[in-house]
């Protein structure tokens, strides 16, 4: 296994593979095969492209040896930080053609971001968009050159740039063939005619590093194994009715955990479905899309769930037909029971809510289940081998139907994230569950319903903030003496995060220090929403006061009306 992984136990390996969960595919193995079997059904539908699975297989070829030529090697990690265009399933079907690792950036991620998963995983490449939504990423990587001495290689993937109006143009600008800067077509065209490198990856070794919505300083890796995850698309496709039939709008970004497996694009490639990319999750775009393609499975947040509730309930997308619709999937962050049950209603499909997370475990409401469980719960695991405890403060599990943390194992949880040896023995039991941080309550049924979140992280609309990151960076600026994060409520995102800030002589200006932040290469999602300037921390009670008790104390101060 990678080196920096922790593998399953043998006695687990053994049974997962006797169970059926582990069949030995890698991830290059399933689009050969899916690309075979579903070859000119269409796989993927973005802006003005279209491509069949035979399509996407043989650009997964070309770019697997043209990579191979700038000198990407198998097991290399790469950094890939792609919007939602077809281009991101050639670059990232093409490096697992080739054994190389993709390791996942969102969108949303700066130079402070990107530098670290280029550092953390001495990445031998960064794949990224030219200009994007009024973003130059190539920019963006050329800071994070100059920061880290590294990636060698600059891959700058942009579309056709004759897709314009649905507002998703890539453009790679200039092919920028120096200073290590390369365009995919220069990359396809270094691949045109080659065969593509012989790979023999081990479906049990690691194939992709996700990231972590992170408690820490730093976000941690998450590495997921071929048989692991694969294990998880297909039960995910079988429980959510996958069909070549299912035409998948991704509101999200396309590579997080979510639309990626739970089912996502893998669980419709897995069934020969049709992905339609959405370039942002406005109502305006997504109802478009779903009406001109229609679009049968949809997965959000719950805030974009509630701004396409509003749009069809307040009239401006009223006389849209959403008549394919068949289910809309929530999850990421806690929907409500109140807003659950308006989407039938508005929608006229069905509700499934996800809890998922990436390190594993995911959590469906079945199509079979009462409404009154669709609404009021988070869903039953996957796997009849996830193993659940909920437990309380001293560990020991607690009363059925009362809340507690939720801790997991089973075939497709991960047993410790990549290089990070102290965090794992504090985020995994000694006999190899996953502390999740989520506070939990379980139904008689085994259904899940969230009560809260033991963890230090604001959920941000589906969004994971972790404040001891965000208050590194606000401890850097010379004004600020000392500085909290903490979640308030929010009625539309569920939480925004508020920044208490202590300065150090003159209180510097908030939009300074925001700018401050900005410039630090943080991605806007965690640039605090609020900033509040106090004399001092509240004492939290005699003794050493924890980051986590003044946070809460805060966060209780602000709860108490004025
Ligand atoms: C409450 N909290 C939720 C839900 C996730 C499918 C769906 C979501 C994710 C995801 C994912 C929640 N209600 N329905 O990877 O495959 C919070 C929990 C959880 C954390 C994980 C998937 N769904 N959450 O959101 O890794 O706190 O994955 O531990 O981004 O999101 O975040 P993430």
């Amino acid at each position: 296994m990678l080196a920096g992984c922790t593998p399953w136990p043998p006695e687990f390996a053994a049974r997962y593979r006797a169970a059926g969960y582990w069949t030995g595919e890698t991830m290059d193995a399933f689009l050969r095969d899916r690309a075979r079997r579903f070859a000119e059904r269409t796989a993927v539908v973005g802006g003005t492209q279209r491509w069949t699975y035979a399509d996407l297989d043989a650009r997964a070829d070309r770019a697997a040896a043209g990579l191979a030529r700038l000198g990407v090697a198998p097991g290399d990690r790469v950094v890939v930080q792609l919007p939602n265009v077809p281009e991101v399933f050639e670059v990232v079907f093409g490096l697992f053609r080739l054994g190389a690792l993709p390791v996942y950036a969102l969108p949303a991620h700066r130079r402070s971001e990107v530098a670290h998963l280029c550092a953390a995983t001495d990445a031998a490449a960064l794949v990224v968009a030219g200009v994007h939504a009024g973003f130059d990423y190539r920019e963006l990587a050329a800071q994070v050159r100059a920061e880290t001495g590294g990636p060698a290689r600059v891959v700058v993937a942009g579309g056709t740039g004759d897709d314009g109006d649905s507002g998703d143009t890539v453009d790679s600008g200039a092919p920028a063939e120096r200073d290590g800067f390369t365009s995919l077509a220069q990359v396809r065209r270094l691949g045109e005619g080659q065969a593509p490198p012989a790979t023999a990856a081990d479906p049990a070794d690691v194939a992709f590093l996700q990231l972590s919505g992170g408690t820490t300083g730093l976000p941690k890796l998450i590495p997921r194994t071929h048989d692991d995850y694969l294990y998880s698309v297909r039960a995910s496709a079988e429980i959510c009715g996958l069909t070549p039939d299912t035409v998948y709008l991704s509101a999200l970004p396309i590579v997080h955990n979510f639309p990626m497996s739970s089912p996502g694009f893998l669980g419709v490639f897995h069934a020969g479905g049709t992905v339609v990319l959405a370039p942002d999750p406005s109502p305006a775009t997504c109802l478009g899309l779903i009406e001109a393609h229609r679009v049968t499975d949809a997965a959000v947040v719950p805030p974009v769930a509630l701004l396409w509730l509003d749009a069809v309930a307040g009239g401006a997308h009223a006389d849209r037909d959403l008549s394919s619709l068949r289910v809309l999937q929530v999850g990421g962050a806690k929907f409500g029971a109140e807003a659950a049950r308006r989407v039938p209603a508005v929608l006229g499909c069905a509700l499934q809510q996800v809890f998922g997370m990436a390190e594993g475990l995911v959590n469906y409401t079945r199509p079979e289940d009462p409404d009154e469980t669709v609404f009021t719960t988070q869903g039953r695991p996957i796997s009849a081998d996830d193993e659940i405890r909920v437990v309380g403060p001293d560990g020991a599990e607690v009363p059925e139907g009362e809340a507690g943390e939720l801790l997991t194992r089973g075939p497709y949880t991960i047993r410790g994230y990549y290089n990070a040896p102290e965090h794992n023995a504090l985020a995994f039991t000694p006999d190899g569950f996953y502390r999740t941080g989520d506070l939990v309550r379980r139904t008689p049924t085994g259904h899940l319903v969230v009560e809260g979140r033991a963890k230090d992280q604001i959920n941000r609309g589906g969004e994971k903030v972790a404040p001891e990151e965000v208050e590194n960076h606000l401890l850097a600026h010379p004004g600020v003496h000392d500085a909290a994060v903490v979640a308030v409520p929010d009625p539309y995102l569920g939480e925004r995060a508020c920044a208490y800030v202590v300065p150090r002589g003159t209180p510097p200006g908030r939009g300074e220090l925001l700018a401050f932040l900005r410039g630090r290469g943080l991605a806007a999602y965690k640039i605090p929403d609020r900033v509040e300037f106090v004399a001092a921390f509240p004492a939290t009670g005699v003794g050493k006061t924890s980051r986590r008790d003044l946070r809460e104390a805060l966060r209780a101060a602000h709860a108490r009306p004025a």
